[in-house]
């Protein structure tokens, strides 16, 4: 018998076709051109076809089918010409919005969020991993449910006996999931507990830990194996790294660091996946400085650069020194471009902090970036003497002094709170006019 090719064994499945469809409201952050092209990105890593995009300028939102009722028509006969399957919105719809708009467009409606599940879904490897995205999927999907069940009830309420058996899956289905969750939850407990373990082991060797951050697809696995040989996937999609990696290597000087890749941030995280995640997420926190990876050649990469920043702050980590790895430099063409200056320009980068233009593909500048991270270490570990005096209405800086400095002694005078302690120098400049460091002289 002849053996079948390979190829031939593989069925070649229609993929699905989706119409995408956004909003674009007045204070955005993104160009609604440009977070449908993120979206159609996205769109194409779960193996769905995009067919065409529709976009309306509104105020907000509309509370009951997202977009109007003339683009919702328009939508609709859309559907002869571009043979949808599904459409998928922008942003997370609400549940009503998303079973309104599945009754009148008569198919399949799927959101921003219900798509980055499903990317997360696709990419998770670990244990952990896996656990951390089913949670956020039922939690996503308990709303639903609960809300498609009271719209039920309250029709069953109409006459004694109405309460029917589809009524009654819906509870049982609700009850299953929230008995899941609690499962998770309990799984996820214990995972966490020995990670935290691991992490205490690793503070008593007192190897500091650098953690790469950055927006999913900047190139933060591609540098730390051409670092470290780390071997971890590396790909040109959306979400290619779920699960942190965490390798040894040692700075230009000889001092060792541990180098953590994560999951990459994208624009609207899903504040549930930011939840489930939160303790991978925790390798950052437990950073002593972050390595910000940067596509610069990607014609968002100022909107991308905000978003890592804004994440970092709801994470509780945008205190961290940062140090900024330009990346893909190899890949700057000048005609489209520009040069590296211009790109850069555009970046929302604080004055002081430092930067290097690197290729973590072809390791181009790559020790310049590492003699900045291991300045950064060297500065963190110098304390310098201060007088800080800090205005009652910045009294959040009183607590980052606690947190980052030492304090000797701390008065409450009419200007404010005088502190005289000490700072790591690479805090100073967050501190700005507030502080003076006494050794120029210059005291409260
Ligand atoms: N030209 C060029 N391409 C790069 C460079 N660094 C990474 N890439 C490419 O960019 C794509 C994404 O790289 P990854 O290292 O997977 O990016 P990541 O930041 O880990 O992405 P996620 O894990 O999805 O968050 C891959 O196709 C890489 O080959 C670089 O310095 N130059
Ligand atoms: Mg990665």
């Amino acid at each position: 018998m002849v053996p079948i090719p390979h190829e031939m064994l593989v069925t070649n499945q229609p993929k699905e076709r989706a119409l995408l469809m956004g909003v674009e409201t007045r204070n955005a952050d993104w160009r609604i051109t440009d977070a449908l092209e993120e979206l159609a990105r996205l769109t194409e890593t779960v193996d769905v076809e995009v067919v065409g995009a529709v976009s309306q300028k509104l105020d907000h939102p509309i509370a009951a089918t997202y977009v109007g009722k003339g683009k919702v028509e328009e939508i609709k006969d859309l559907r002869e010409s571009l043979g949808y399957e599904l459409v998928i919105a922008n942003d997370e719809l609400t549940p009503s919005q998303q079973r309104n708009l599945e009754k009148v467009l008569d198919c399949k409606v799927l959101d921003r969020t219900g798509l980055i599940l499903d990317v997360f879904a696709r990419r998770a490897r670990t244990h952990e991993g896996r656990l951390q995205v089913e949670l956020a999927q039922l939690e996503y999907r308990m709303p639903r449910l609960t809300r498609m069940w009271t719209h039920l009830s309250r029709q069953a309420v109409g006459g004694v006996g109405l309460r029917g058996p589809g009524e009654t899956q819906l509870e049982s289905d609700r009850r299953e999931i929230g008995k899941r969750i609690a499962f998770i939850k309990d799984q996820l407990s214990h995972v966490h507990t020995h990670r935290q373990l691991y992490r205490d082991r690793r503070k008593q060797t007192r190897t500091p830990v650098a953690a790469l951050v950055g927006y999913t697809n900047a190139g933060k696995s591609t540098l730390l194996n051409t670092l470290t040989g780390a071997g971890v996937l590396a790909e040109d999609q959306l979400f290619a790294t779920l699960d942190p990696t965490t390798r040894k290597i040692t700075l230009p000087g000889g001092r060792d660091v541990l180098l953590t890749d994560t999951v990459g941030f994208i624009n609207n995280l899903p504040t549930m996946l930011i939840a489930a995640f939160r303790a991978t997420l925790e390798e950052i926190n437990e950073a002593s400085v972050l390595i910000h990876v940067l596509d610069v050649t990607h014609p968002n990469a100022p909107e991308q650069a905000q978003t890592v920043l804004t994440v970092l702050e709801e994470l509780g980590a945008d205190d961290k020194p940062m140090v900024w790895a330009l990346n893909k430099v190899d890949q700057i063409d000048p005609e489209v471009h520009g040069s590296l200056d211009e790109l850069v320009a555009r970046l929302p980068i604080e004055s002081g902090a430092l930067t290097a233009p690197i290729s973590g593909a072809t390791g181009y500048n790559v020790p310049q970036l590492l003699a900045a991270v291991s300045a950064e270490l060297e500065s963190l570990d110098r304390f310098v003497p201060v007088t800080a005096v800090i205005p009652y209405a910045d009294s959040a800086l009183v607590d980052q002094f606690h947190k980052v400095g030492r304090v000797d002694t701390i008065d409450y005078v009419e200007r404010g709170t005088v502190i005289h302690g000490q700072l790591p120098e690479a805090e100073l400049t967050r501190f700005g006019a507030h502080v003076a460091v006494e050794s120029e002289g210059i005291t409260a």
